[in-house]
């Protein structure tokens, strides 16, 4: 970010050294700058809330704020004095709610009761970049998600496109066939859900760009990231995607052209010479009027990221509000402190509609297995608020909310929470944007749809308790609905897991006869090596026995590549780690006599200059 403002800075100031151009210069920065902060801040949150956490905390108040100005904007418009009155009226009812909610550990949110807010679209986003499920289990989700009231699905194919001709080297080699798109797209219509297949279009192009092949077309000769908007076989690679995308999907009226995180802009020797701004929406411009020219009745939807620094002029001078829709994604509970009330007021000038994303998984870390359901539906929650209140800031409204779940964080990284274990998650933030709320009165529709027991009638235990038990472990883990078993093994895996972690710690670092000092110097007391391996054997198994069921449980679900890469991520670590100890021990265990001290120095301390003092 800071580098992109500074280029727009330098570059504007070598082509008009004019006074005008300064002083538009500094308002643009000042702008900028404030909302590079939020933009980092959402990147950062992105990668580790856990400092997102703490300055949210800070800005608490000046959200508060935003929020306030908002309702009394509402306020004003509707002036609705009949609410208020009944408002009062049902206090005492709503606060014997409020309690109920908090037992259930619901996040307070403050929705209208009166007239919830539904989204009139509900998408459900499948990151098939990572982890793509048999088309069978989609065939088992997609009634699911609709009785959950899901209206369709967002398709992120990247590299698992059955891509041909000249595209045939960019696809997966395990990429679905013709014949499977066509199943997914036939279960989907027989859900009757909307499908969206999406199709990157500038940054997040790695999979293409990794290849030796296609190198040609990078912004930047050593990164994969991003596609160069002018060299001339981009528009060409460009068209030939959308057009196979588009063969295979010959109903759809929707296609998202991607346009996020474009990381590298304006490095090449041609792109060196522009502004990043007109870069960016020229690009964006050229690409949608390309496939509006042959698809005239196709919406084209694109991330906001990009447009959020953006003036409202520059989206106007290149006809974006014509040509695109843009996706409003905040995947942190906290809305607002990411596109504020200015950015909403620019895509209400220019845009005639718009959508949001929020996540159900894959947002709060890059390595976790299993999402914090409270913390999705909060932001799920929040997004009902925010988009009540922006709703009338476009003329045709706001069309829908997208429920992403993220299943890489780009085409490099490891994978994140497995779809089936973040169902639960899904269950509760879909059922929430379908009502516009989430309380008790959802509790058999959740029971049901996730195919639970019902428990005792007897005794009234709450269904679910976030605060405690914000994975759902407790209180879904019996339910039965397709990919549970994967679930429950989360579980086992987070106890395994524990465990491991505990005596690594205890044997590696805290006693102090198998650290590496005692493995360099082969010098350890062999009863007490007994001691620190009596465990090994156990941990070790139960390690082996949870490998199997991962192997057997997930073979339902997923492909061979998917099932090896997940127990290399997420077991083949530990068991490593419990091997070396293993072998580390018998080797010291062989010693039987050991030489005076002081032992030998290490040889390797010499680098870092501990060495002998001449005398
Ligand atoms: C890329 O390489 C593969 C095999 O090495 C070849 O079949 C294909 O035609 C190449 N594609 C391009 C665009 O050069
Ligand atoms: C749940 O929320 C809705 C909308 O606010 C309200 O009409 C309903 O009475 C609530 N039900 C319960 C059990 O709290
Ligand atoms: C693109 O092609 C045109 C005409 O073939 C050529 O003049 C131009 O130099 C090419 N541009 C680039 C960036 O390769
Ligand atoms: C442990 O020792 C065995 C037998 O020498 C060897 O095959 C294995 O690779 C070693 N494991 C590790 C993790 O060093
Ligand atoms: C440790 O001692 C054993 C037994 O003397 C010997 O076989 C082994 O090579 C030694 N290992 C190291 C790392 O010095």
């Amino acid at each position: 970010m800071k580098n992109y403002i500074y280029h727009v800075g330098v570059t504007a100031w070598r082509k008009k050294a004019s006074i005008l151009v300064a002083a538009s210069l500094l308002v643009l920065l000042i702008l900028g700058l404030q909302f590079s902060q939020s933009e980092q801040e959402n990147s950062r949150t992105y990668k580790d809330d856990k400092d997102a956490m703490k300055s949210e905390f800070a800005q608490f108040s000046n959200v508060k704020f935003l929020e306030s100005l908002q309702k009394q904007r509402n306020a004003l418009k509707n002036s609705d004095q009949k609410d208020h009155k009944n408002f009062r009226k049902n206090n005492e009812d709503e606060k014997s709610q409020h309690d109920m909610e908090k037992l259930l550990g619901i996040p307070f949110v403050n929705l209208d009761p009166k007239k919830p807010y539904i989204p009139k679209h509900r998408i459900v986003h499948f990151d098939l970049k990572g982890a793509p499920p048999k088309i069978l289990y989609l065939k088992k989700i997609f009634p699911l998600i609709k009785t959950m009231g899901g209206t369709g699905i967002l398709l992120e194919y990247e590299d698992m496109f059955p891509y041909s001709g000249v595209l045939n080297d960019i696809k997966a080699t395990n990429a679905f066939s013709v014949d499977d798109v066509k199943e997914i797209l036939k279960f989907a219509e027989e859900s009757k859900l909307e499908v969206i297949p999406l199709i990157q279009t500038f940054g997040h192009m790695e999979f293409a760009l990794k290849h030796s092949n296609w190198s040609k077309l990078r912004e930047v000769p050593d990164s994969p990231q991003a596609l160069c908007p002018s060299r001339n076989g981009t528009m060409d690679f460009i068209t030939e995607m959308v057009k196979q995308v588009m063969a295979l999907h010959p109903k759809i009226n929707y296609l998202h052209i991607g346009c996020d995180e474009v990381f590298q802009m304006g490095e090449c020797e041609v792109c060196r010479l522009e502004l990043h701004e007109n870069l960016f929406l020229r690009h964006v411009r050229t690409v949608a009027t390309n496939i509006r020219k042959q698809w005239p009745n196709l919406k084209l939807l694109v991330w906001d990221d990009m447009l959020r620094h953006l003036s409202q002029q520059s989206l106007q001078d290149f006809s974006l509000g014509e040509l695109v829709e843009p996706m409003v994604w905040v995947y942190a509970e906290d809305i607002y402190r990411f596109v504020q009330s200015p950015v909403w007021d620019k895509y209400g000038a220019v845009f005639k509609t718009a959508w949001t994303a929020s996540a159900f998984k894959g947002a709060f870390g890059e390595t976790l297995y299993v999402p914090d359901a409270r913390r999705h539906l909060e932001n799920n929650l929040r997004w009902l608020d925010v988009m009540n209140q922006q709703n009338q800031l476009f003329k045709d409204g706001l069309s829908g909310i997208i429920l992403t779940g993220w299943q890489r964080y780009d085409h490099f990284a490891v994978l994140c929470e497995l779809f089936p274990a973040a169902l639960p998650s899904l269950a509760l933030s879909l059922l929430a944007v379908s009502h516009g709320y989430f309380n008790q009165s959802l509790k058999t529709q959740l029971l049901s749809a996730l195919s639970c027991p019902e428990h005792g009638s007897g005794r009234p235990t709450p269904f679910i308790a976030l605060e405690i038990d914000s994975h759902l472990w407790d209180k879904l883990g019996r339910c039965m609905f397709p990919g549970s078993p994967i679930f429950r093994l989360m579980y086992r895996l987070h106890n395994a897991e524990n465990e491991v972690l505990e005596y690594l710690k205890t044997t590696n670092h805290q006693k102090g006869w198998l650290t590496s000092y005692n493995v360099r110097h082969n010098y350890s007391l062999p009863l007490r090596i007994d001691e620190l391996t009596s465990d090994l054997p156990r941990i070790y198994h139960s390690l082996l026995a949870l490998n199997r069921a991962a192997y057997d449980t997930m073979n339902e679900i997923f492909d061979y590549y998917t099932i090896a890469e997940w127990i290399e991520q997420r077991i083949y670590p530990y068991i490593i780690e419990l091997e070396k100890i293993q072998n580390y021990s018998s080797v010291l265990k062989t010693v039987s006599s050991w030489p005076s001290r002081p032992l030998p120095p290490l040889k390797d301390l010499q680098r870092l200059g501990v060495t002998l003092p001449e005398k």
